[in-house]
């Protein structure tokens, strides 16, 4: 039986477990890199584990995310970051240098090695045939020393392409049409794979667009074949020598085919507030719209931007619309600079933002009140743009220059026939924004720095023997790392300091929860379907964990979140039946008795009493060994340093 792309991959790097689907495999990790909004508590972690230097083939520490200084926090997180990485062995990712996923492309990812980042869009990787997935920062940091990184062993999905994209339709029409057909809960425990006729006309920056955004599907990660358009774009960065050749065998069996022509497809956009609510620009109609932002990690690469300057060439941008574009990396924006693209872009009005993650994550740029914004990101959870009314429509980066132009949402196929835009035959290379790391033998002099901001991790405690406690906070369906923990110019400062930021976890859905809790002391939250996804912010565990939360009880998890619960030690549990979701209120005193004995029996299902209404409903909680182990330590750290010793 002939295997996937992503199984021969995971089948090289397995190091635990066995070969077999839905259960638990451990698998090595070559090379891993971290943002500055969750790298600061990867590095605090790491040190924490008390190993002196990484052990992975390469690690690299971006910044990226936090990158507008409106107070010392962000620039001494900068400082911690790069002086940690100078320690461990880090290579560093200066800010101007670019957002991490698109440097990481460019200048260090190889096809067919295993890459973990303390970011949900690490599987961008997958367009140049890496297995690259998204986890917490303790797991980064576990990775960085050595350890393997768990996954439950996915379903792979055949997503097979045939066709050719038409004029002005786009790579990121593609994913939202997978987004359309499996939802923002579709691709939970999968990996996406990309094959069929429709691979080749896909250039790796296309690739990339499509991997990213399967994040947004919930998928473990999302994979393309690594072919000569693979090796064209990395001779373009002059590494063709990190090139193989890597595709499915003939005869592979997928768990699940869809078939996409891309030939039919239409310009999407997924219309507030979620990347699965789709469109096309037919449906939507010309509604009119106050901002457009382009740029993130899923389209700010050199291609994207020769599009958008092409449409805006000559032309000003509408007089009732803003427009931003933030060019990926420092490689792209260099080379726009060069070749005269940028001056199209200012002259017709753009105003140009740093290569970094900027509005995708609410550093700036939030829309007007009520404002119709248009962006070529990635997500559009609600109040994410730093608005609570803006209304976030994703679309590519053709429709964005359009509409900006028009000032109302227009379809990129009025322009016509679209030309050929041809990637240069080298790109403009220049590392000089990566500070390479000391050498082992003058790690140990190297100072860290660590600014009033930086706090240690919260206080963790075994499992009790059981818990009781009242439920602080019940939430619906589709809650996103958003909700919980949200990020934005105002509270992403305070991600080194838990204290600081626990007091923000929550709010968007009850600003009085953070109170509440740490009045209780110890609490529940319940909540409905997919809890939990999006981002991989491990601070959506860390809050509820020092505001003394010791278990979550819901409909179904995200599996990033799933895993930064356990490895913060609060239980994750699921109703067995999820009408019982109706019989639980706010305030209800809820009992798990004998929990820590009944986990460490290896039971999977335990009894939930409402104490409040005196019912007993069953909620269900699978572990693997070491997940048990993990959560009656208290948590992955607490673990990792018992093993350790
Ligand atoms: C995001 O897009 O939500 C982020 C900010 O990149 C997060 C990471 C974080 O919260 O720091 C992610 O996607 O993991
Ligand atoms: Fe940055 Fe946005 Fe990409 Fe997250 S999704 S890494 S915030 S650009």
């Amino acid at each position: 039986m002939g295997l996937s792309l992503a199984e021969k991959i995971l089948k090289t790097h397995i190091t635990d477990g066995e070969f077999v689907k839905g259960t638990e495999i451990g698998i090595r990790i070559d090379q891993t890199l971290t943002q500055d909004a969750t790298g600061t508590m990867a590095y605090l972690e790491f040190e924490a584990m008390g190993i002196p230097r990484v052990k992975t083939e390469r690690s690299v520490a971006y910044v990226d995310h936090n990158t507008l200084q409106s107070g010392f926090e962000n620039a001494d997180d900068h400082l911690f970051i790069g002086s940690a990485a100078k320690k461990f062995g880090v290579y560093y990712s200066r800010p101007g240098n670019g957002i991490c996923h698109q440097v990481h492309l460019e200048r260090f990812g190889i096809p067919g090695k295993t890459l973990l980042g303390s970011d949900s869009h690490t599987p961008t990787g997958g367009g140049i045939g890496m297995i690259a997935i998204g986890a917490g920062g303790l797991d980064v940091a576990v990775a960085m020393g050595g350890g393997a990184y768990y996954i439950t062993y996915p379903k792979i999905v055949n997503v097979k392409l045939s066709g050719k994209l038409r004029s002005w339709v786009s790579a990121k029409d593609v994913i939202l049409e997978v987004l359309r057909r499996l939802t923002v809960k579709g691709g939970v425990g999968k990996i996406i794979e990309y094959t069929g006729e429709g691979v080749k006309t896909l250039s790796v920056p296309e690739r990339a667009t499509i991997t990213n955004m399967g994040a947004e599907l919930g998928a473990t990660t999302s994979i393309f074949p690594s072919d000569e358009i693979t090796l064209d774009f990395l001779k373009k960065e002059n590494r063709a020598e990190v090139w193989t050749e890597l595709k499915a065998d003939e005869d592979a069996v997928y768990d699940e085919t869809i078939e996409i022509n891309l030939s039919e497809l239409v310009p999407l956009s997924a219309c507030p507030h979620s990347p699965d609510n789709i469109k096309s620009a037919e449906e939507i109609g010309k509604i009119k719209i106050n901002q457009v932002c382009i740029g993130s990690c899923t389209n700010s690469s050199l291609l994207d931007m020769m599009k958008v300057a092409y449409i805006l060439k000559g032309k000003t941008v509408n007089p009732d619309v803003q427009l931003s574009i933030a060019p990926g990396s420092k490689q792209v924006l260099e080379m726009l600079a060069k070749n005269g693209l940028l001056a199209d872009m200012i002259d017709a009005g753009a105003r140009i933002l740093e290569s970094a993650c900027g509005p995708c994550i609410g550093m700036g740029q939030s829309p007007n009140s009520a404002g119709v914004s248009l962006r070529t990101f990635n997500r559009n959870f609600l109040g994410r743009s730093g608005t609570k009314d803006g209304q976030i429509y994703l679309v590519s980066p053709e429709t964005a220059a359009l509409s900006a132009i028009n000032g109302y949402f227009s379809d990129p196929r009025e322009l016509g026939d679209m030309p050929e835009f041809k990637l240069p035959e080298k790109f403009d290379i220049n590392d000089n924004m990566v500070t390479l790391p000391a050498n082992e033998a003058d790690s140990a002099d190297v100072e860290i720095l660590r600014g009033p901001n930086i706090k240690p991790y919260p206080k963790t405690a075994p499992l009790a023997e059981t818990i009781s406690a009242k439920v602080s906070l019940k939430v619906g369906d589709n809650i996103t790392t958003d909700h919980i923990m949200p990020a934005g110019a105002k509270i992403l400062p305070l991600r080194s300091n838990i204290p600081e930021i626990s007091k923000h976890c929550f709010v968007v859905c009850d600003d009085k929860f953070p109170e509440r809790a740490k009045t209780l002391g110890e609490s529940i939250i319940v909540g409905g379907a997919n809890y939990g996804q999006g981002s991989s912010r491990e601070h959506a565990a860390l809050a509820p964990l020092y505001l003394g939360v010791k278990a979550v009880i819901v409909k179904s998890f995200a599996r990033i979140h799933r895993a930064n619960l356990i490895n913060a030690g609060i239980l994750p549990l699921e109703f067995a039946d999820e009408t019982a979701f109706d019989k639980i209120s706010e305030g209800d005193v809820l009992e798990l008795p004998n929990i820590a004995e009944e986990i460490k029996s290896g039971k999977s299902e335990f009894n939930l009493v409402n104490k409040t209404t005196d019912e007993q409903f069953t909620v269900k909680c699978e572990l693997s060994i070491r997940n048990r182990e993990i959560m009656l330590a208290g948590g992955l750290l607490d673990y990792t340093r018992e093993k350790l010793a």
